[in-house]
């Protein structure tokens, strides 16, 4: 490794990049557990700062924190600009590592160093104590640093990439450091429908998932191995964003945060008995709630929560393998709407085996559920690296990786074409009727009670 400042203190520079100039930032919970961690060792971090992305105000932003790495989150969608960025501050700053995180360079780590020589290192899943690593050895070096046995690291060494062992994931979540005070409010984020003057704040309560739903890559980041924070460990984060950042809403953000059920009872009983005064949202499965708990998190202080439901039609809910049918899932969406909360599902249109039939399945199906539900994520389906559908895809010379490095919209073009135009357009059509169905006055009224 050649490129830093050795023996001195290093500086990390942190951004998740939007997919294009001029757009609103995401509040990234990978960037915001990198920054909290290297804090917590007294490493200097900086991150970007401003609620709209602009070339211009990250250039500057670079310049003056001189950072000796800049790190970013790169996924599907930002890959491009990652590299465009890359490339414009290497060409401002030659003395800079640049290094990739997160689950798009977990996959492509090796063709990314290949293709792309302003990047320099791309670190593979959890990144806090591979990060923490590469600074650490740095700041110990006195001319060369010795990055072969960093776990976790692929990087360039002269023309030759280096793709080191794995490294494994942090056993217990809740040894992971707390924020620091001055970084609460880069918690707030949002959810499509809590007002911004009412703060909603992200709090990451577990990692990873046990699930092998086809189109999915958490196994990439996260191995399917889900770890969960205690729910001491969640008071306890909770219990910081009310006193230091007057908190008062939060979404707990976990693949499955129902994972638990007996967790998920501890901690509502714990706010119950409490009186802590808190409205709350989570994400989970159909097949991970029942009518009980559902009735313990309402009186918990669980105001929404968000199904990742994808299809009403029992062929396609197969083809996924989401291991639940349509008819489990609208009767848990109707159950958990008599029970209080608002309940959010997420639908793909045009996952591989959709016919004109499935499609108006689910539509249907949506129609039905009517008030009680809420279709919130609707999207054509896209494919993601890592996930089971494009190992098959490719493994069948349907795809192959260099769909990643046909611009952004490469792999969407891809999905496109693999349906012929006329189903291309009844995908938008379905997709229209149920944005206009989510907005019309009915849903509303439902939402707004
Ligand atoms: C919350 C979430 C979102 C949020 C917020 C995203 C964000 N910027 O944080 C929103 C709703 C905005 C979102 C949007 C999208 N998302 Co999303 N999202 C998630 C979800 C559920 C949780 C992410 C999270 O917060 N994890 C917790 C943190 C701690 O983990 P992390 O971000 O992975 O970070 C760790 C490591 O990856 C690594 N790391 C991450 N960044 C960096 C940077 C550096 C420098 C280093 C060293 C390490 C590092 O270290 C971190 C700490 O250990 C994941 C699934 C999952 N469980 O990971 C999908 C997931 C990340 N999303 C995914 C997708 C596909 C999308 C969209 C493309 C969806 C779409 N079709 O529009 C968009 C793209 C976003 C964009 N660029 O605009 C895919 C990514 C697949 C891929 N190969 O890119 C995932 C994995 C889900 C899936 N389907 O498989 N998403
Ligand atoms: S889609 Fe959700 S439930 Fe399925 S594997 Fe991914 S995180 Fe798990």
């Amino acid at each position: 490794m050649q490129a830093v400042s050795f023996g001195e203190i290093m500086k990390v520079f942190l951004i998740c990049p939007p997919i294009r100039p001029k757009m609103k930032m995401d509040l990234s919970s990978g960037c915001l557990a990198l920054e909290a961690y290297l804090r917590s060792k007294e490493r200097k971090v900086d991150v970007y700062r401003g609620e709209v992305f602009d070339t211009d105000v990250f250039v500057k932003q670079v310049k003056s924190s001189r950072p000796d790495i800049l790190g970013m989150t790169c996924d599907c969608l930002n890959m491009d600009y990652c590299f465009a960025l890359a490339k414009i501050v290497k060409k401002i700053t030659k003395n800079i590592y640049i290094v990739l995180g997160g689950p798009q360079a977990t996959f492509l780590d090796r063709l990314i160093l290949e293709r792309i020589p302003w990047i320099d290192a791309v670190i593979r899943g959890e990144g806090e104590e591979t990060l923490a690593e590469i600074v650490d050895r740095c700041e110990d070096s006195e001319g060369s640093v010795d990055l072969t046995k960093v776990q976790g690291l692929s990087y360039r060494n002269n023309q030759e990439v280096l793709v080191n062992d794995d490294r494994s994931l942090i056993k217990d979540l809740d040894r992971l450091p707390l924020p620091q005070k001055d970084m609460t409010q880069r918690y707030v984020g949002f959810d499509g429908h809590t007002p911004a003057d009412e703060k909603l704040f992200f709090v990451e309560t577990g990692r990873g998932c046990s699930s092998s739903c086809q189109f999915c890559n958490d196994v990439g980041v996260w191995q399917r191995k889900p770890r969960q924070k205690s729910v001491e460990r969640i008071i306890k984060e909770v219990n910081f964003f009310k006193e230091h950042g007057k908190a008062k809403k939060f979404f707990f953000r976990e693949n499955t945060f129902t994972a638990d059920r007996s967790r998920t009872m501890s901690f509502c009983q714990h706010l119950i008995r409490h009186k802590v005064d808190i409205e709350w949202e989570c994400g989970t499965r159909v097949d991970a709630v029942d009518k009980n708990l559902l009735k313990t998190m309402k009186e918990a202080g669980c105001r929404s929560i968000n199904y990742g439901v994808e299809s009403l039609s029992d062929p396609i809910l197969k083809a996924m393998n989401k291991g639940f049918s349509s008819s489990l899932a609208m009767n848990v969406i109707r159950e958990t709407h008599r029970a209080g909360i608002m309940p959010d599902y997420n639908i793909i249109l045009g996952y591989p085996g959709e016919t004109e039939g499935t499609l108006a399945e689910t539509f249907h199906r949506i129609e039905e559920l009517g008030i009680y539900g809420h279709p919130d994520g609707v999207q054509e389906f896209r494919l993601v690296s890592g996930s089971r559908i494009y190992m098959k895809m490719k493994k069948l010379g349907l795809v192959s990786d260099d769909v990643w490095f046909n611009g952004c919209g490469g792999v969407y073009d891809f999905c496109k074409k693999y349906y012929p135009v006329h189903f291309q357009n009844r995908l938008s059509f379905y997709e229209q009727e149920i944005r206009k169905l989510r907005h019309s006055e009915t849903f509303l009224h439902n939402r707004l009670k």
